[in-house]
């Protein structure tokens, strides 16, 4: 059952009626997407930070089954450097892994979020952000490539390959997300396309590093550094309680999402894959993202929890997860 339907007794329906956010949401507005797509896992999303706060009674809950996350606890990440001694290689012979992708989710401190900005206060973020991003020296210096100005070729050819989102889906719709499309959105990408930044999607960025194989550690640790230098340049928005803020609830904390494109042709065919999953606290999805198919075989697997736990737990839960996948997978 979608979750925001769940909490929403008629109770809190009457609490929550004409409380409103600092950047105008109200109830209606957090909870459009699940009201207009019943199909929705979650259902709400957030417009700001105050959101969060105005909105707890709501977001609280949700937030506490989506991440197994108590409303009394407080979030503890930070990410450290990882051992990669602890985290080698699961696939030194690409057999298995095709390629490995680590992103977080983050947003400006001080601005509405996707959801709920302006047309103008997007480019005028998009400025700023590019700023920032221009500033990256080394091994992270890299070029923007505006959604605006992009031919539907390379659009596409970018899409297919894994680097670049796509417009937002009905859930994404729905919330608000994708007004003004394509204005104000764009891409930053390293010339090797191992570090990337998406602006402006779902959330303000979209931090990204990814690389063919399993190398989950050298995947970390370019992204910890990148990250870094972002945020010496830009300070984030961030809770004491929740973490990192994000548009959606299934982000916040770590905002970490930890993948790799595995093949497992026996396994992805079980009629209880997804939930064997679930149960190594993994979520699944197809090659094309969320809510895409699986093609020849290949899933898309992460760590499911973001909140609550550290950066490098997120790698470790993913990481003991595949390493059961792969031997279930060669033992049926
Ligand atoms: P997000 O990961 O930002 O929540 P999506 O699930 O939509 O969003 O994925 C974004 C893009 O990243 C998609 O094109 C997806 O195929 C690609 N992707 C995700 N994980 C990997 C991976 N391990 N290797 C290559 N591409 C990946
Ligand atoms: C939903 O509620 O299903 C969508 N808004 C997407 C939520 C995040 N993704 C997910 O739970 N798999």
């Amino acid at each position: 059952m979608m979750l925001a339907e769940k909490y929403l007794t008629e109770n809190l329906r009457k609490t929550l009626n004409g409380v409103q956010a600092e950047c105008g949401f109200k109830l209606a507005d957090v909870i459009r997407s699940g009201h207009e797509n019943p199909d929705s896992n979650i259902g709400a999303y957030a417009g700001d930070a105050d959101c969060y706060v105005k909105f707890s009674a709501l977001f609280d809950p949700i937030i506490a089954e989506y991440h197994s996350f108590p409303s009394d606890s407080e979030h503890r990440g930070d990410i450290q450097p990882l051992d990669s001694l602890t985290i080698p290689n699961l696939d030194p012979d690409n057999a298995q892994i095709l390629s490995t992708r680590i992103r977080v989710a983050r947003n400006i401190e001080g601005v509405d979020f996707p959801p709920a900005i302006t047309a103008n206060a997007r480019l005028e973020l998009e400025r700023r952000i590019l700023r920032v991003l221009n500033n990256l020296k080394g091994e992270f210096a890299g070029s923007y490539h505006s959604l605006a100005n992009m031919t539907e070729e390379t659009q596409k050819q970018l899409t297919q390959s894994h680097f670049l989102f796509k417009k937002g889906d009905r859930f994404l719709d729905s919330a608000g997300v994708n007004r003004d499309w394509p204005n104000g959105r764009g891409i930053f990408y390293t010339s090797d396309k191992t570090f990337l930044v998406w602006v402006n999607e779902e959330d303000h960025l979209r931090i990204i590093s990814m690389q063919q194989g399993g190398g989950l550690a050298n995947v970390y640790e370019r992204l910890r550094q990148g990250l870094e230098k972002i945020n010496e340049q830009v300070p984030f928005a961030r809770s004491h309680r929740l973490g990192y803020l994000s548009s959606c609830p299934t982000n916040l904390g770590t905002a970490m999402r930890a993948s790799v494109h595995i093949k497992l042709p026996r396994l992805g065919q079980r009629r209880d894959f997804g939930k064997l999953c679930n149960q190594l606290q993994l979520s699944v999805r197809g090659i094309h993202g969320e809510h895409s198919k699986s093609e020849n075989g290949i899933w898309d697997i992460s760590n499911k929890q973001r909140l609550g736990i550290t950066e490098v737990e997120c790698i470790e839960i993913l990481y003991s997860g595949l390493e059961k996948l792969i031997r279930l997978e060669e033992n049926g």
